[in-house]
């Protein structure tokens, strides 16, 4: 948690405001709770003048990189527990229920390593291009960025996110069930460029993105995916990448199964056959009922949640309520959101509001009143291919229970006459 007293020996009522929030701060830990609206306090409001305009603020100097304000210290990426085996071969979430639009602050991107946060040292970064090309090439950063490059919103999705509720409702947060995505403006270089450059030979049909951390993780990606949309990042959301999400150089698979955007990029290897490395093979690969495992799932197909009310997020009031949440393809846009509040008798359209992009994900809304009465909220979306998402049953109807990976169904949460919500399935 960062530092909630920020009043640092300034006796105002400032600093006493601050330690009250900080109480709501440590409820807030648990995930389940916000920071309270009662601790608010009548002597700081109108017809009051408020603390903050009786004092000067701190400088401009004070905050020479941005954080968010004290009061936001509870929105985190979190853990679980019994997901967390090891921290340096695990996985943490993003705070879905606390976001609106569509962009993932690069702070809140969930992280997915199999050896850790490499630390690469971005003079001595070297990309390295061979097998079946022309000229193998070594590439440093400098080099890459002398490439024409572009600017693209996409979703990144683990194949493993919603896995745990494959056998029922697990987890209560849309952060746990759904928080393994995150949403990005990136800036890099079309792998094409780059292929080009040590040119392809005739047989060359697939490459294998190999990372540069202690996992080496790599992936087979066939030739056409690769020359069509994926792209060399070294930017996201306008500054360079974190560490966590691959610093310097990360591979974007545009709808494709988070597993395949390497990282910390190394080395691409272009080949005429794939390579069932483990990720493709013992891993990332959904078990069917008969015990055979399909074979390649790469896009990630049609999904949404709503993320307010959610068990984070209750609801606060009767009477005027905004609910909220996300959807996406990675097979094009979202081109519709239906919403129920009765666990799928009646149906609506939600308001989709901001912008449409290609594999990036939608914001919708609905706003509604609400009488009090408990509901069972879902939402179900459409994308640009006219797929619509399909239920868990309908889901498990094909591919049995032994799945993990790739579970696209429809989340119910249920709204109690309290307004707290929890995760639940319906038949
Ligand atoms: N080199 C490398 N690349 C990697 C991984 C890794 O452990 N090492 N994890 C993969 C997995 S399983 C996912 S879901 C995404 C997660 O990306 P993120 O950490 O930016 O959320 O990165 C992928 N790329
Ligand atoms: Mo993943």
């Amino acid at each position: 948690m960062s530092e909630t007293g920020s009043s640092k020996g300034r006796t105002t009522r400032r600093g006493f405001l601050t330690g009250a929030a900080a109480v709501g701060g440590s409820l807030a830990a648990t995930g389940l709770v916000r920071p309270a609206m009662a601790e608010s306090d009548p002597e700081n409001q109108p017809p009051n003048v408020a603390d903050w305009s009786k004092y000067l603020g701190e400088g401009v100097d004070a905050r020479p990189y941005g954080t968010p304000s004290e009061y936001e210290s509870h929105v985190v990426r979190r853990n679980v527990a019994w997901l967390t085996a090891s921290p340096e071969s695990s996985v943490n979430f993003t705070p879905l229920h606390e976001l609106d639009g569509i962009i993932t602050p690069n702070g809140l991107c969930f992280e997915r390593h199999h050896s850790g946060i490499a630390e690469v040292v971005p003079s001595d970064f070297r990309l390295m291009i061979n097998g079946l090309v022309d000229k193998p090439l070594i590439f440093t950063m400098e080099d890459i960025k002398r490439f024409p490059r572009t600017n693209k919103v996409y979703f990144l999705e683990c194949a493993a996110n919603s896995g745990m509720e494959w056998r029922g409702a697990q987890l209560n947060g849309c952060q746990f069930t759904h928080g393994m995505i995150h949403c990005v403006m990136y800036t890099g270089v079309p792998l094409k460029h780059i292929l080009e450059e040590a040119g392809l030979k005739t047989n060359a049909k697939w490459i294998m993105p190999e990372g540069g951390d202690a996992s080496g993780m790599n992936r087979s990606i066939p030739l056409e995916k690769a020359l069509d949309d994926c792209m060399l990042a070294f930017a996201m959301n306008g500054e360079a990448l974190r560490p966590e999400q691959g610093y310097p150089l990360r591979l974007v698979v545009p709808g494709w199964e988070g597993n395949m955007w390497v990282k910390w990029l190394r080395r691409i290897e272009v080949g005429d056959e794939p390579w069932h490395a483990r990720e493709e093979t013992s891993k990332y690969t959904d078990l069917m009922e008969d015990g055979r495992a399909r074979r390649f799932t790469w896009a990630m197909d049609c999904k949404s949640v709503v993320t307010n009310p959610s068990p984070q997020a209750p609801l606060l009031h009767k009477g005027r309520n905004v609910l909220s949440g996300l959807a996406w393809s990675g097979r094009g846009t979202v081109d519709r959101v239906d919403i129920t509040l009765d666990g799928g008798k009646n149906w609506r359209h939600a308001r989709i509001d901001g912008p449409s992009f290609d594999k990036s994900v939608h914001r919708f809304y609905y706003e509604f009143d609400w009488n009090g009465e408990p509901l069972l909220v879902q939402s179900r979306a459409i994308d640009s291919t006219g797929y619509l998402q399909p239920t868990k049953n309908e889901l498990r109807a094909v591919r049995g229970t032994n799945s993990i990976y790739h579970n696209n169904g429809i989340q119910t949460w249920h709204v109690r006459e309290n307004g707290e919500v929890e995760n639940v399935e319906i038949s």
